[in-house]
């Protein structure tokens, strides 16, 4: 055999080394070694990219996949889709059929058992949208100490899109309801991630009051398109103001229950929290723990971007969002000196019930140096975010401490 030859013909030529050089920001190493048609591994990562999703995204897990929103590129009232985070707890359904999909709703105290595709959906209910928000339970754990296991959310597990489907109650009443119906809990098209296909991944639910509210939906559109694969396509729950977990994609089945849905992810200590406060690190008793229902209290400082440098007029708008779960923000104030005054912002109302709220306010920074930005919002109940990372848990949820951003007048 004529070795030279083979061993030319194999290894990547000099310009291809050249050209991975250049694009992984450094010289390679041995890298006449690499084998013709390789991808060196550096660049795989580099190449991180969800299916459907921004670039922008910050990845926080690949296996299965969770990214978060920069708080910045949150700054439309309606978050892009492309942008809107990514939770996942198993690998979504790789190939869907719009035409055979279905809905099935049962249960104990489902009065009948009924079977709907998306064009009987369609057809058969009366199509409503609102935006709403959309917060992992999870988010903002990355400040907890210690810390707790899970990803490690930072502030942009939190959207608001406009959903758009059928209100939940109307195709449960369809099927019917029993009086003794207390919960409802959903099944998603997911598999696990140990391939089982007979494992549920999740199946969450809420009581049957939040299932029957008006803005909880079977949603099929966000932002007036499909919903991204990786967000539930072609068919998903949600129900603003409470843990997106709540929220289940890939939606094939609703069961009406007469006790507390028990499904994967409702015990145990997932989405729960203590009773009553604990010491950081306590271990709290499995009883003693609490099913997460409406989300606290937030705030999002989306202009400017941290780190931005103020110049010339020292005058410039800072804006942003703010949510309360299930109720209403009241105000939201910020602060340029490190909490001492606060000065209450412009704010609009919602547009629809559980859809987030924006504010605004002109600031003045007296003179060159660096500031921080400190927004908090407070609740129609009077209740507002506080200052420092609030009820330590052992899963790390609900931390909804103020945003605080970094500024220079230069
Ligand atoms: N079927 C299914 N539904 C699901 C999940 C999931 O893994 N599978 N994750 C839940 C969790 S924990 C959250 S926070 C939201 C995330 O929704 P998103 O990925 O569209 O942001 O979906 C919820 N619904
Ligand atoms: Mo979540």
């Amino acid at each position: 055999m004529k070795k030279n030859k083979l061993s030319r013909r194999n290894f990547l030529s000099k310009t291809a080394i050249t050209g991975l050089t250049g694009l992984l920001g450094t010289h390679i190493v041995f890298g006449e070694h690499l084998p013709k048609g390789y991808i060196p591994v550096g660049l795989i990562n580099a190449e991180d990219q969800i299916p459907g999703k921004s670039e922008d995204l910050i990845v926080l897990n690949d296996k299965p996949w969770n990214a978060e929103t920069p708080p910045h590129l949150l700054d439309p009232k309606i978050t892009p889709a492309d942008l809107f985070f990514v939770r996942n707890n198993g690998i979504p359904p790789e190939k869907v059929d719009l035409d055979s999909w279905t809905l099935t709703i049962e249960g104990e105290s489902a009065k009948t058992k009924k079977v709907y595709s998306i064009k009987d959906l369609q057809s058969k209910f009366q199509v409503y949208s609102y935006n709403l928000v959309l917060e992992c339970g999870g988010n903002g754990r990355s400040e907890f100490n210690p810390g707790a296991k899970g990803n490690q959310w930072t502030l942009g597990a939190v959207g608001c899109c406009k959903w758009t489907g059928v209100r939940l109650k109307d195709v449960l009443q369809d099927a019917g309801v029993r009086n003794d119906a207390v919960y409802i809990g959903y099944y998603g098209a997911d598999t696990h991630l140990s391939g089982d296909r007979s494992k549920v991944v999740i199946s969450r639910g809420v009581p049957i009051k939040k299932a029957m509210e008006e803005e909880a939906l079977i949603a099929w559109k966000m932002n007036d398109e499909d919903i991204p694969a990786m967000n539930g396509f072609p068919l998903r729950l949600v129900f603003g103001g409470w843990p997106a977990s709540t929220s289940g994609k890939w939606l094939n089945r609703i069961v009406i229950r007469n006790q507390v849905h028990d499904g994967p992810k409702m015990q145990g200590y997932s989405y729960r929290v203590p009773k009553y406060p604990v010491a950081p690190g306590t271990k709290v008793p499995e009883e003693d723990m609490k099913i997460i229902e409406s989300m606290p209290v937030k705030s999002l400082i989306t202009y400017p971007k941290t780190g931005a440098m103020v110049k010339g007029d020292r005058k410039f708008q800072v804006r942003g969002h703010a949510w309360a779960g299930d109720l209403e923000v009241d105000s939201v104030h910020i602060s340029i000196d490190f909490g001492a005054t606060w000065l209450k912002c412009n704010l609009t109302n919602p547009v629809n019930r559980l859809a987030w709220q924006h504010f605004k306010i002109t600031i003045d920074l007296p003179e060159k140096g660096y500031y921080e930005i400190w927004a908090k919002a407070t609740d129609s109940n009077g209740v507002s975010q506080p200052m420092v990372v609030p009820n330590w848990n052992p899963k790390g949820y609900l931390n909804n401490a103020c945003h605080r951003i970094a500024v220079k007048r230069t």
